[in-house]
């Protein structure tokens, strides 16, 4: 399902984001961007070691990435450039509206590294406890709002982990960008 503002094109993918093209592919990354499961696990699975041995010369110079945050390495062996770590809020400790300045954060750093493709997970769906309706919510309401100011990214990719993620997604999508 695709959305349009203006010149950037919004898609909701049924898949895995681990296989998706993009010039980048943001992960849902914790502080200390030691990627366990989830998405992270899989995007050093399958791009490989170099993406967790990187996040970790991350840390080690500039701190842990605050909630909200962001942080780059490459992508190893994965069919992007680059992987933007976004660090989303676990819910019932931090707001959920913090999946918002993750997804804000991570766009312009996409703008700043002049990207024109970006892939999303749905942050802070699994681990983190937060519900698809309210994450749909504020990812779309990002998207919506940047859109219009952004230069370079051209194609926002979400990529959704199954039906249930995806309807809720398509729902909640339709509401923001439809009405
Ligand atoms: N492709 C797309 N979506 C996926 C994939 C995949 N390969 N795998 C899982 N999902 P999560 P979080 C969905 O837990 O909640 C990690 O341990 C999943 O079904 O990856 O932000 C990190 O290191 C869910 O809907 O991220 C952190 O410690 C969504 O992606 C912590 O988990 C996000 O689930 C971050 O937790």
């Amino acid at each position: 399902m695709e959305f349009r503002v203006g010149e950037v094109s919004v898609v909701l993918l049924k898949g895995d984001i681990t296989e998706v093209e993009a010039d980048a592919v943001v992960n849902a990354a914790n502080s200390y961007l030691e990627h366990g499961g989830g998405v992270a696990g899989a995007i050093v699975r399958r791009g490989g070691w170099v993406i967790q041995e990187e996040s970790r010369e991350w840390v080690r110079r500039f701190g842990p990435v605050p909630v909200g945050g962001v942080a780059v390495t490459s992508a190893g062996r994965l069919r992007a450039r680059y992987v933007i770590h976004a660090v989303g809020p676990r819910c019932g400790v931090e707001p959920v509206e913090k999946v918002g300045e993750a997804v804000r954060n991570a766009l312009l750093k996409a703008e700043e590294l002049g990207l024109s493709s970006v892939a999303f997970p749905a942050i802070s769906t699994g681990v983190f406890g937060c519900p698809f309706d309210a994450v749909a919510f504020e990812m779309a309401a990002v998207f919506r709002d940047l859109a219009p100011r952004l230069r370079s990214v051209r194609r926002v990719l979400v990529v959704l982990y199954g039906d249930e993620a995806y309807n809720k997604f398509v729902e909640v999508f339709k509401k923001v960008f439809i009405g």
